[in-house]
């Protein structure tokens, strides 16, 4: 985890200012989204006590039960699929477990391991 942290901070030119884990991302996922494909990833493993950032861009917005992510647990928020709008969900996952990603209503497309 810390050399992560590390490559992190060298990335972002921050190398030089105290470290702040709580401001670090340690994992960062871009997935896209479509309505026949849902999001282009669905599974996501990352570490407890790691922050997360899960960036989602729709090429097309969602309809009915498509029309919004939240995971549960994580992101709280349903956010809604709205094409052309990028969507940032940033979280640090306290506990082990398999969260899903829902919709608003709950149906599952999506996890995200946290080990
Ligand atoms: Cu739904």
């Amino acid at each position: 985890m810390k050399r992560i942290i590390v490559i992190t901070e060298t990335l972002l030119g921050l190398s030089n200012q105290a470290p702040s884990a709580a401001a670090i991302v340690a994992k960062n996922f871009a997935v896209g989204y479509t309505k026949a494909n849902d999001i282009s990833q669905k599974s996501f493993t990352v570490k407890a006590g790691e922050k997360v950032r899960l960036e989602v861009n729709p090429t097309e917005t969602g309809a009915g039960c498509m029309s919004s992510i939240m995971v549960p647990g994580l992101w709280n928020k349903p956010e809604p699929r709205v094409k052309g709008k990028k969507i940032v969900m940033e979280f640090t996952p306290q506990r082990a477990g398999a969260y899903k990603i829902t919709c608003a209503m709950g149906v599952p497309r999506g996890v995200i391991n946290v080990h």
